[in-house]
């Protein structure tokens, strides 16, 4: 165990206005791991992200479909997880274009160089328990590297988060832990309560989970979604979750983020080709 392993982390994450420095955001998400930005969604859109979605919310059950007992308990039985979300919310493209998730993106992975992890609606509801708790980077275990981020997130908050209904839970300054296998302390953790239209932006390397439902009506809504380097295989497979039509009348940084755009590596490598020409020609035809 290093120092930085047994540094306590703060017992909250800083929360910054939307209107703040951007620099000042990273200093924060890189010194914790993670921060929040207060009305990071604007109230229209807010509101025309609920009304679009809601149905697709109320139509979806809990749970998940995966055989393995780890899944099962990983996706949460009373939980709800909705992905396809280009297709289903107008407002969610909007909210892909934002300057400010664009600077995340940008900053921690560098212009052009990735893509759309997964877009996922996370409704945690009553009863749920605590999530495993997990770093995403683990998805792409030989991926990672110590000092660089191969993936960072967003979590919108569409509802208020609080301690009963579900809120994020995250160990701050976990980030920064060289030994993979050390446990969490219970004090060492701490609840990302917000109000809806808030974002928690966090690093691939924090430890953190979906908080535990103990009310016996309220749904934590989240929009969950992250960016990944482009050339590592995202969880969500967008091509399939949106149809070419749908992909066809989106905006063009959309296209790019959910695949309908190839990638060129700084250093000349393409991936993710069609007759080994760009795969925007598709959209075209
Ligand atoms: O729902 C949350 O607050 C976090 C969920 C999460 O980290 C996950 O499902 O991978």
């Amino acid at each position: 165990m290093t120092d930085a392993d047994s540094k306590p982390g703060p017992l909250e994450l800083t929360h910054l206005d939307r209107r703040a420095d951007p620099d000042a955001i990273w200093k924060a998400l890189d010194e914790d791991g993670g921060m929040i930005v207060d009305d990071f969604i604007s109230q229209p859109l807010l509101d025309q992200m609920q009304c679009e979605l809601l149905p697709y919310i109320v139509d979806h059950s809990p749970g998940s479909t995966h055989p393995s007992p780890l899944w099962i308990d990983f996706h949460g039985k009373s939980t709800k997880r909705i992905t396809g979300l280009c297709e289903k919310s107008a407002g969610w493209s909007a909210l892909l274009c934002d300057p400010l998730y664009q600077a995340m993106g940008d900053h921690y992975l560098g212009a052009d160089n990735y893509y759309l992890n997964t877009a996922q609606l996370i409704c945690i509801g009553p009863d749920e328990t605590s999530q495993l708790l997990h770093r995403d980077e683990l998805n792409w275990p030989s991926a990672i590297k110590p000092s660089d981020e191969i993936t960072i997130t967003a979590i919108f908050a569409l509802t208020d988060f609080t301690e009963e209904n579900g809120a994020t839970i995250v160990v701050p300054g976990s980030h920064r832990w060289t030994d993979p296998m050390r446990e969490v302390r219970p004090e060492e953790m701490s609840r990302v309560t917000m109000k809806a239209g808030a974002a928690l932006l966090y690093s691939g390397k924090i430890i953190h989970g979906g908080g535990p439902n103990s009310t016996a009506d309220q749904w934590r809504i989240a929009l969950h979604a992250g960016f990944v380097l482009g050339w590592l295989r995202a969880e969500e497979n967008h091509q399939l979750t949106t149809p070419l039509e749908v992909a066809r009348r989106l905006p063009e940084r959309v296209q790019q983020l959910i695949g309908f755009r190839s990638y060129e590596q700084a250093l000349g490598g393409r991936l993710g080709l069609v007759d080994y020409d760009d795969a925007a020609r598709l959209l075209e035809l």
